[in-house]
C-alpha cells in the first residue's frame, strides 16, 4: 500500500492531537447529590458536571477573603502537589476558584454558598467563618487522597451544582477534659481539626480537676507547679503556659472556633486545694489525688480569700480567652450544702461578668440567680434545664445519656465508662435536642455539645476511638436539627471510613454502620 502523502498524515496527526486534548478537558460526569457530606448540607441542586482542579487553576480573593484564600491553598497544595496561591483581583472572574464576601443576611453568621460549574467555583458567603466552612465542603467533595500530606495522583474533581448550607443551631461543640488526663498542645490542635472538619464552632476545654490543674496563673503559681503535676494513674500530668494557651486559642480562631475555658467550682477542686493550704476551710493543703472518684472536694465557700482567688483566676483567662464565655462548672457539688451552693454561684457569676464574660454552668448551676447572659449545660437533669429556662438563661444540650463522647459503645469498648449508657453510633445520632427536655424549646436552645471525659483515655489514638465515629453525628444534630433520618445518614457515614483511614484516625468500626445491611444498601445506590 501506498504510504499517505506528508499533509495528510500531518493532518491525522494533529486530529489525534486534538482529540487527546479535548478528551483530557472533558469534565468527568459527577453527582453532587450522592457526595457524602457530613453534615448534610441546607439544600444541594446537582448539575450533572464537575470543575477540576489542576495546577494552573487561578485561586481568587480579595483582602477580604485572602485569609481565607491562605486557608484553602493550605489545605489543597501538600497532596495535589500544586502550589496554589491566592491573587487579590477586582475583575470579574469567569475561570477558577473565586472566594467572595457577599450580603445575604439568610446565610447569617456562618452560613455559605458553593456555586460549581465547569470552569468556576465559587464560594460565597457574609463572613469569613461562612467561607472556612464551606472550604471544609469543599474538602469533603475532593477524595479521601486530599488528606495526605504528601503529594498524591489526581485527578482532582468537584462535581458541579449549588450548595447553600446554613447551620440551625448558633452553638456546636465538643469538650476536652484535659484535667484527669493532660493532652498536649498538638493533641488540642489535633483535636480542633476534627471540630473543623464537620463544621463544629466551639472547644470547651475542661481544665481544672480533682486531678489536675491545667492552665498557667500567674498570680497563683502553685496550681500548676504543683496542683498540675500529676493525673489519674499516677502520671506527671502537665499544664498549658499562658503562651500555649493563647497559641491553642490562636490556631481555634484560624478556623472560626472559639475556646471556652472551664474553671470547675466549687467541687472537683482538689487540685487547687492540695496547691494552697488556705482555699481549705482548715487551713491544710490537701493531698493531690490521681483517683477517678467524684464529688468529694469543695472550695471553702465562708472564706474571703477563696473569691480572692476566683477573682485573679478569671481575670487572667478572661484576658486571654476572646470568646465570651467562661465556663464556672458547677457539677457534683456533693459536699457543699445547698446554702453555701448557691450564694457562692452568685458571686462567681458576678466575677465573670465583671470581667466581661458571660458564665455558663454545668445544669446544677440553675438554682442559683441567672439571668439571660447565663448559659446552662444539660447534662443529667431536665429539671434544672427547664429551671434554667424559667431564669431566661439559654441551654447547651449535652445530655449524658446521648452525647457522652466518654460512654462505651457497648460492653465490649476497651475504654469509656457506661454509668449513662451505652451509645451506640445509631443512639448518639437518634435524638433530638428541641424534644429532649419537655419546655426546653428550640428558642432555649443555643446548641449542642458533646463532651470527652478522659478518666479512661489516656492518648490520641484512644480519643479518636471514642470520638469517631459518633462526632459527626452530633454535629450533623447541630446544623440540621431534626431534619434528619439515621438509615439516610447511615450510607453516608459509611463511606466516611476511606477518609478517616487516610487522615489515619483510629476509629470504631461500629456493625450499625458497616454491618452486612449496610453494605447491601451501598450496592444497591451504584
Ligand atoms: C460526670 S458530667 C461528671 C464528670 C465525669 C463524667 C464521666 C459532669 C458535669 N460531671 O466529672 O468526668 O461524669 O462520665
Amino acid at each position: 500500500m501506498k504510504a499517505a502523502p506528508f499533509s495528510l498524515r500531518l493532518l491525522t496527526l494533529l486530529s489525534i492531537c486534538l482529540v487527546i486534548l479535548f478528551s483530557c478537558d472533558k469534565p468527568t460526569p459527577k453527582d453532587l447529590n450522592a457526595e457524602p457530606l457530613i453534615p448534610k448540607p441546607t439544600a444541594v441542586i446537582a448539575t450533572g458536571s464537575s470543575f477540576g482542579i489542576k495546577s494552573s487553576t487561578g485561586l481568587y480573593v480579595s483582602n477580604e477573603t485572602r485569609a481565607a484564600g491562605e486557608f484553602l491553598a493550605g489545605m489543597l497544595n501538600p497532596a495535589t502537589g500544586f502550589n496554589l496561591k491566592p491573587e487579590l483581583t477586582d475583575a470579574k472572574v469567569s475561570r477558577g476558584i473565586l472566594l467572595s464576601i457577599i450580603s445575604d443576611s439568610e446565610l447569617g453568621d456562618e452560613g455559605y454558598e458553593l456555586n460549581i460549574d465547569e470552569k468556576l467555583l465559587e464560594l460565597s458567603a457574609q463572613t469569613e467563618a461562612g467561607l472556612i466552612r464551606g472550604i471544609q465542603t469543599i474538602r469533603q467533595l475532593l477524595p479521601p487522597e486530599i488528606e495526605s500530606d504528601t503529594q498524591v495522583e489526581g485527578p482532582w474533581e468537584i462535581a458541579s451544582g449549588t450548595i447553600t448550607d446554613i447551620p440551625e443551631f448558633a452553638y456546636r461543640g465538643a469538650m476536652l477534659d484535659v484535667a484527669r488526663h493532660f493532652f498536649s498542645v498538638s493533641d488540642v490542635k489535633q483535636f480542633i481539626d476534627y471540630l473543623a472538619f464537620f463544621k463544629m464552632n466551639a472547644l470547651h476545654l475542661h481544665l481544672t480537676d480533682d486531678q489536675g490543674w491545667r492552665i498557667e496563673i500567674k498570680s497563683w503559681p502553685k496550681l500548676t507547679t504543683h496542683g498540675g503535676s500529676t493525673q489519674v494513674g499516677g502520671g506527671e500530668g502537665g499544664f498549658y503556659t499562658q503562651e500555649e494557651y493563647k497559641e491553642i486559642v490562636r490556631y481555634a480562631a484560624e478556623r472560626h472556633i472559639m475556646i471556652i475555658p472551664e474553671i470547675d467550682m466549687p467541687g472537683h477542686t482538689n487540685a487547687a486545694l492540695a496547691s494552697y493550704a488556705e482555699l481549705n476551710c482548715e487551713g491544710n493543703a490537701r493531698e493531690l489525688y490521681t483517683g477517678t472518684k467524684v464529688g468529694f472536694s469543695t472550695f471553702c465557700t465562708h472564706k474571703e480569700i477563696t473569691y480572692t482567688f476566683i477573682d485573679d483566676v478569671i481575670r487572667e483567662l478572661s484576658a486571654m480567652t476572646p470568646g465570651p464565655y467562661i465556663h464556672i462548672g458547677g457539677d457534683e457539688s456533693h459536699v457543699t450544702s445547698l446554702e453555701d451552693y448557691i450564694p457562692f454561684v452568685n458571686r462567681v457569676k458576678g466575677i465573670v461578668t465583671a470581667h466581661g464574660k458571660s458564665m455558663i454552668g454545668w445544669d446544677e448551676v440553675a438554682q442559683a440567680d441567672l439571668d439571660e447572659q447565663s448559659v446552662v449545660q444539660l447534662w443529667n437533669s431536665p429539671d434544672f434545664a427547664r429551671m434554667a429556662v424559667s431564669k431566661g438563661s439559654k441551654v447547651i444540650m449535652s445530655p449524658a445519656k446521648r452525647a457522652y463522647l466518654d460512654m462505651q459503645y457497648d460492653s465490649t469498648t476497651q475504654w469509656g465508662l457506661h454509668w449513662a449508657a451505652y451509645i451506640e453510633v445509631d443512639d448518639g445520632y437518634n435524638w433530638d435536642p428541641e424534644l429532649f427536655a419537655k419546655g426546653v424549646d428550640k428558642e432555649s436552645i443555643l446548641g449542642v455539645e458533646s463532651p470527652l471525659w478522659s478518666e479512661t483515655v489516656t492518648n490520641m489514638d484512644e480519643i479518636e476511638y471514642m470520638i469517631f465515629p459518633r462526632l459527626p453525628g452530633y454535629s450533623e444534630i447541630g446544623c440540621s436539627g431534626n431534619d434528619r433520618n439515621w438509615e439516610e445518614y447511615k450510607t453516608r457515614l459509611a463511606r466516611l471510613d476511606a477518609r478517616l483511614e487516610a487522615m489515619e484516625i483510629n476509629y470504631y468500626r461500629s456493625a450499625r454502620v458497616w454491618g452486612e445491611d449496610t453494605r447491601m444498601q451501598l450496592v444497591d445506590n451504584k
